[in-house]
């Protein structure tokens, strides 16, 4: 039935470097997984992650690796399973791996749902939007050049809601830089910071007091992974909303923060959760705890980013928006029509699977041999 499973890896410049606590990004490996069928069909699917190994577990070559070694024999030796039986057996036979699931169920998924000629999302309980916001990550690492990028999205009306990348510099001097593009910029523009994991539980205290006070909206991923209980207490003691990210990998740790009150809004991704319906499943973990949704990205280029798109699409309550800009951080497209990015959001496909026609040619000139 699954006739090849192909891995490639895309190296693509960014537009400009991405500073972030965690690495700084000069270019993104894209991910791309190639699911072909016996009769023909062909779903896409990606596994894209960040600075190497500085982000997940998984990297560019370990997804390859596997894919290619345990992933791929597995998937070609079964016959006539639907998507969540063949998923239930990939996940019997690989532990972790979530990154490469999503990827191989992404790809599943773009096939059933071209076979079925629907889009995606309608194999995800059907969409409730056509599009979604998408705001837009500041990470220059300078604060006049981050400005003058704020001003000219706004004026092009491509975002209007502005993250900034904190952490890698004294707790001080990461709130003058975060207050002066907030006043720049004007009470009308939602700024919210990712610190990515960078401030001990008091450096956390220290900086969310003073960006509360400055009029920032969100703060994401204060403390390291692990650290649910200094998590629940800045939940607790700050109004300001304080979001998971890279502490959220999949349903089970969502059930967990949510029981521990460890986030008042969640980042939901669909590669950390393992998949495109564990990310649903994760957004229905936080509806039904009162915890708000934001649809994150592990700045993924197209696939990912439409694959996301679609399942966001499906949330009840999306009220921090997305961040699938990962296309546009990028020097190269690689579709025959890049994604529509219009009025501030990203305008969803309406034609079968993923709804997206890759350039082939320019995806064989720029994979990694
Ligand atoms: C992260 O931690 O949120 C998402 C946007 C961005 O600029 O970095 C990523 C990772
Ligand atoms: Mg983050």
């Amino acid at each position: 039935m699954y006739k090849s499973i192909e891995t490639l890896i895309v190296d693509i410049p960014t537009i400009r470097p991405h500073k972030m606590a965690v690495a700084t990004m000069q270019t993104q490996a894209l991910v791309l997984i190639k699911v072909t069928t016996d009769d023909g069909l062909i779903g896409w699917g990606e596994a894209t992650t960040i600075g190497g190994l500085g982000y997940a577990e998984e990297s560019p070559e370990s997804v390859r690796t596997n894919i290619e070694h345990y992933f791929a024999p597995l998937l070609k030796s079964l016959k006539n399973l639907n998507v969540a039986q063949t998923m239930q057996i990939l996940k019997r036979n690989i532990n972790g791996n979530r990154f490469a699931k999503c990827a191989i169920q992404t790809a599943l998924l773009d096939i059933q749902a071209q076979r079925l000629n629907v889009p995606l999302s309608e194999l995800l309980g059907g969409r409730l939007r056509d599009s979604v916001p998408v705001l837009w990550v500041l990470a220059s690492g300078n604060t006049e050049k981050d400005i003058a990028e704020a001003n000219k999205m706004i004026a092009a009306k491509r975002h209007n809601t502005f993250k900034l990348k904190i952490g890698s510099r004294a707790v001080e001097a990461d709130v003058e830089h975060v207050l002066a593009i907030k006043k720049a910029l004007g009470k009308d523009v939602s700024i919210r910071v990712d610190v990515n994991r960078a401030w001990s539980e008091l450096q956390a205290i220290k900086g969310i007091q003073l960006l509360q006070d400055g009029g920032v909206d969100l703060i994401e991923q204060p403390c390291a992974i692990d650290n649910l209980d200094a998590m629940q207490r800045l939940t607790r003691r700050f109004d300001i909303a304080i979001m998971a990210d890279e502490s959220l990998m999949g349903p089970q740790s969502a059930y967990e923060i949510a029981r521990h009150n460890g986030a008042s809004v969640f980042a939901v991704k669909v590669a950390q959760s393992g998949g495109l319906i564990e990310g649903c499943e994760v957004a229905k973990i936080a509806q039904l705890a009162g915890i708000d949704l934001y649809g994150g990205t592990m700045l993924e280029g197209p696939v990912g980013t439409v694959a996301s798109a679609h399942a966001f699409s499906t949330f009840e309550n999306l009220a921090y928006g997305t961040e699938l800009f990962g296309p546009l951080l990028l020097t190269e497209q690689i579709l025959q029509t890049p994604l529509q990015y219009e009025n501030f959001e990203l305008k969803l496909p309406n034609t079968p699977g993923l709804g997206i026609e890759l350039d082939l040619d320019k995806i064989d000139h720029l994979r990694r041999r």
